[in-house]
């Protein structure tokens, strides 16, 4: 009786305003007469919303009916950005809302530019999470990812005298994308006790009881495919005090404040996003914060399961977990607490189930990014799970201990617990354990894991066990969105835009590499958002730059792994050589821009330190009269997802310049090539497999490789060497007081020259400098640089993460696509 009642759909700009309008006048109480950008974007949204609303709806009652198998992204960080825009385009309807929006007074990339970043990550991991999920919805996988509705988001990053400054990022005053479901709440207990017995049948039980009690409640967003009615969902979980008795007989005997503080207590923990980046801090809320998160979601993927009434033995074939990185790994245990404490099953049978359900995917080798949580704390916090730990260890290296009797060592090297004081919870190997399959980022990437770190697993469990996902980017948001004019003269020469959905369609292009008026199009755009870009630097830093130069930009988070020290050294060269140069030799020389962007995480002093050091070489760069256009060095502030949008288009180059074996994959390169830049880069993570397709000939290569780093760096500690003569007189003008209070900057010189340089900058110094040379040459060549550009975008076929998704769900998951009928 119902269904003739169906909401308000819109597809004209006649349409568009009116829902529009209805939503700013009655949803928001406001009237048209002050409508302003703010009140335009909020009505636009909520009319898009309705839209995605429906086939929401309807996707999940599908999936729900279609019974077959799900998959669940479990991930502490997913970098969302904006959702309007990427609303728009996938839904369609873009243009109505254009006009629409015009007519009433408005330009539409005002409009987008209201929303607020959606920016619940750090870097590549949460990114990764948000492209994931783009394409399990765009592929009509039946997909939920599960994650936490932090209060606050990473930092707002400000620069202040050249220092950074935290502001804290408060995005959820007004979120249309969220629905919170009051009545889908979870009780999740931390601390107490564990009693054991046996019960009348002489079977022993454990009984986790005391403690407190937090509530989760689920915050939904919809998440819309591309070219698809397909709307998959993410569950974010916000914390608060449970509703109980509890709180109430405290009301009651007048405890008003210490009711409020438990209020305040619980609610803490989705909080604040942990603003680390590949750095491990064993720090309690955390620990809580992955419990929360963890129970709060496997209980809903239980419940859901149960409603299906299968047999437990069923359940691997109705649900595929995917653990993003060591954060949740947790689920591993709450799924066997779950089963052998509440649904009475049998250790071996509970521990099968456990096993084919868990992937787990590792993103870094750095020991210090490891999780390592200390027994003592685990202790307290989650006794039982430290108890279920101990035996899922118990039997692990007994197993281990009969096919090897003779490798006594090998024991201590793969326990779960670390014999150390205090003792350590080794979250790495609880999840390979756990899991069926384990999965590195990019093909060096997982051979290093499988050589390195997991080398014993291997032995135990075989090489099938590991296995290589290498990581993309979903062409959606980073050539759709980002780029609509590329995308467009790409769309007008594939004959449409189906290359958005398979992405090798993109190699049709490289039969215009020598169409004159292609190229010239192709060059044309690139200069526009390159003026764009310009646009953004001079309204952010206040310094003009020529979009004509060479705009060179290394984007990500500052690490001392991924070498912006390199970078801006090589910089302080090159200003040194302008300084000494001839008038005539200046002329010879092409302009350029070099451009930073990045965070560094709050407690990290070297990573600071780098960020003083760029800002201030670009105020003593960019005042030198001598230098002029020839060079610039741009910081740009808090680098996120919505700027990464205007960034990626604009560059000639961009830098991936991390020591070799360090970066897992790197996905900004990916986002950088795609969009018609070239690269320098080392032979690590992702590049390695970007060359093999692109061709050696369209990237900048050098330094060191992964299997020299390690002699290298012995060599450093205890052989004699000597440093790279161009850096020592880097490091000289640094010292005399060009760029500043040279003690400023003393930690980053020393950690090169006295400390062992770990991540080889002087090693790979000369090689840098030269590559910087011969891009100089090469964009001297405007027609063969236009020519590599278009070859690259050609060939990046691989790198979306549709196919990686596709690999997941084969390899990994074993999940099937439900389209929707019609
Ligand atoms: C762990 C414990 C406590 C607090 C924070 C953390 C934490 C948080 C974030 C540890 C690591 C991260 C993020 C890691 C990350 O972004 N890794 C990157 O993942 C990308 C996607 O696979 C790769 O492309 C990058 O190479 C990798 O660095």
């Amino acid at each position: 009786a119902w269904k003739k009642f169906t909401a308000q759909e819109f597809s004209t700009k006649e349409e568009f305003q009116a829902e529009a309008v209805r939503h700013i006048e009655t949803t928001l109480a406001r009237s048209l007469f002050n409508c302003d950008e703010l009140a335009a974007y909020s009505g636009t949204a909520l009319a898009f919303r309705d839209r995605l609303v429906i086939e929401w709806n309807k996707t999940q009652q599908r999936h729900t009916f279609a019974d077959q198998k799900r998959v669940y992204y479990l991930s502490l960080e997913f970098l969302m950005g904006r959702a309007l825009d990427n609303a728009m385009l996938n839904v369609g309807f873009k243009n109505a809302a254009k006009d629409g929006l015009s007519e009433l007074g408005f330009r539409i990339e005002d409009i987008i530019k209201q929303e607020r970043d959606a920016a619940l990550g750090n870097g590549g991991l949460g990114r990764l999470a948000a492209c994931f999920l783009d394409s399990l919805a765009s592929m009509d996988f039946p997909a939920w990812g599960y994650g936490l509705r932090y209060k606050y988001g990473i930092f707002k990053q400000e620069i202040v005298d050249g220092y950074q400054v935290e502001v804290p990022d408060y995005w959820l005053d007004f979120n249309p994308w969220e629905f919170p479901r009051h009545d889908i709440t979870v009780e999740i207990q931390f601390y107490g006790h564990v009693r054991k017995y046996q019960d009348e049948t002489g079977k022993n039980v454990a009984v986790w009881e005391g403690g407190e009690i937090v509530e989760a409640v689920a915050y939904d967003v919809p998440i819309p495919g591309f070219k698809t009615k397909t709307t998959n969902n993410l569950r974010l979980w916000s914390s608060k005090a449970a509703s109980g008795e509890f709180d109430f007989q405290k009301f009651n005997r007048g405890e008003y404040e210490s009711s409020v503080a438990d209020q305040q207590r619980a609610e803490t923990i989705s909080a604040v996003l942990y603003p680390n980046d590949n750095l491990e801090r064993g720090k309690e809320l955390r620990l809580k914060q992955q419990y929360f998160w963890v129970a709060a979601s496997l209980f809903d993927i239980v419940r859901r399961f149960k409603k299906t009434k299968r047999a437990w033995a069923a359940f691997p074939d109705q649900v595929a977990i995917q653990l993003n990185d060591t954060h949740p790994t947790l689920a591993v245990v709450e799924l066997q607490r779950i089963l052998i404490d509440q649904e009475g099953l049998e250790w071996d049978e509970a521990w099968q189930i456990v096993v084919k359900t868990f992937g787990y995917t590792n993103h870094t080798v750095l020991p210090e990014a490891l999780e390592k949580w200390p027994v003592p704390l685990f202790q307290n916090l989650l006794p039982r799970h430290l108890q279920i730990i101990y035996d899922i260890n118990l039997y692990f290296l007994q197993s281990v201990e009969r096919r090897f009797p003779k490798e006594r060592e090998m024991l201590s090297r793969v326990s779960i617990i670390e014999e150390s004081q205090p003792k350590m919870v080794r979250m790495a190997f609880l999840a390979i354990i756990g899991s069926h399959k384990v999965n590195g980022v990019a093909e060096l990437h997982s051979d290093l894991i499988k050589t390195t770190i997991f080398k014993d697993f291997v032995k135990i469990y075989g090489p099938d066990k590991f296995t290589n996902v290498t990581n993309g980017i979903t062409p959606r948001r980073w050539l759709h969105q980002a780029n609509p004019r590329l995308c467009e003269l790409i769309a007008s020469k594939l004959g449409g835009y189906d290359f958005l959905k398979d992405l090798t369609l993109l190699g049709e292009i490289e039969r215009y590499v020598d169409d004159k008026a292609f190229k010239k199009e192709w060059q044309e755009i690139k200069y526009a958002n390159k003026v764009r870009l310009a646009r953004v630097i001079k309204e952010t830093t206040g310094v003009s730059v020529n979009p004509a130069a060479l705009f060179d930009i290394q984007v990500k988070r500052i690490h001392e792994y991924k070498r912006q020290q390199l970078n801006i050294f090589g910089v302080i060269h090159r200003y040194l050589a302008i300084k000494s140069m001839t008038a005539e030799e200046r002329k010879k020389l092409a302009p350029r821009v070099s451009i930073f962007g990045g965070k560094a995480a709050p407690g990290y002093w070297m990573a600071k330190t780098v960020i003083h050091l760029i800002n201030n070489v670009g105020a003593v760069v960019n005042n030198d009269k001598d230098v002029g256009d020839l060079l610039k060095v741009i910081f740009l502030e808090d680098y996120n997802v919505s700027k990464a949008e205007i960034i990626c288009p604009a560059s000639d180059l961009s830098e991936h310049i991390s020591t070799a074996g360090t970066e897992a994959s790197g996905t900004s390169n990916m986002k950088f090539v795609l969009n018609g830049g070239l690269i320098i880069g080392t032979c690590d993570g992702a590049n390695i497999e970007i060359t093999r397709e692109i061709g050696e000939s369209n990237i900048f290569l050098f330094g060191n490789l992964a299997e020299d780093v390690e002699e290298l760096r012995h060599h450093h500690l205890y052989g004699k060497y000597e440093l790279d003569p161009d850096l020592l007189k880097v490091f000289e003008a640094i010292k005399s007081g060009t760029f500043g209070d040279a003690n400023a900057f003393s930690g980053l010189v020393n950690a090169i020259v006295d400390h062992g340089d770990y991540y080889l900058v002087s090693d790979d110094f000369h090689s840098y400098i030269q590559t910087h040379d011969l891009v100089d040459e090469a964009y001297k060549n405007q027609d063969e640089w236009l020519t590599k550009s278009i070859q690259s975008v050609a060939r990046m076929g691989f790198f979306t993460s549709d196919r990686c998704i596709q690999e997941y769900a084969d390899l990994i998951w074993n999940v099937e696509p439900v389209p929707p009928k019609e």
